[in-house]
């Protein structure tokens, strides 16, 4: 069982949490379906500040107002308010790259 769960751990740290990011707040407008990896990683010049909902899909992400995942940061998971309108907790574009929570 101990086995199993070390296998399910490492499954989720290396292939990281699926992601849909919005231009738009309420899931609207552009959109892209892609993922947080344990690896700081941002979407390309296109999505620097300017998702305003995301849909984590039933996962744990973090998300950060730079590049390098070094500045300002908050956690998005089930049970955190405002997935569907980032401006009420103050994150409305200014994501610009993601980890996985681990
Ligand atoms: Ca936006």
């Amino acid at each position: 069982m101990f086995t199993f769960l070390l296998i399910l751990l490492f499954v989720a740290v290396v292939n990281g949490v699926d992601i849909k990011i919005y231009a738009d707040a309420y899931f609207q407008g552009e959109y892209s379906n892609t993922r947080c990896n344990y690896k700081c990683e941002g979407w390309g010049r296109y999505w620097d500040r300017k998702i305003s909902s995301i849909d984590t899909k039933g996962g744990c992400i973090r998300v950060f107002d730079d590049s390098s995942c070094n500045g300002d940061s908050t956690y998005i998971y089930p049970g955190t308010p405002s997935h569907d309108n980032l401006e009420e907790i103050g994150w409305n574009d200014r994501i610009m790259a993601c980890t996985s929570c681990n």
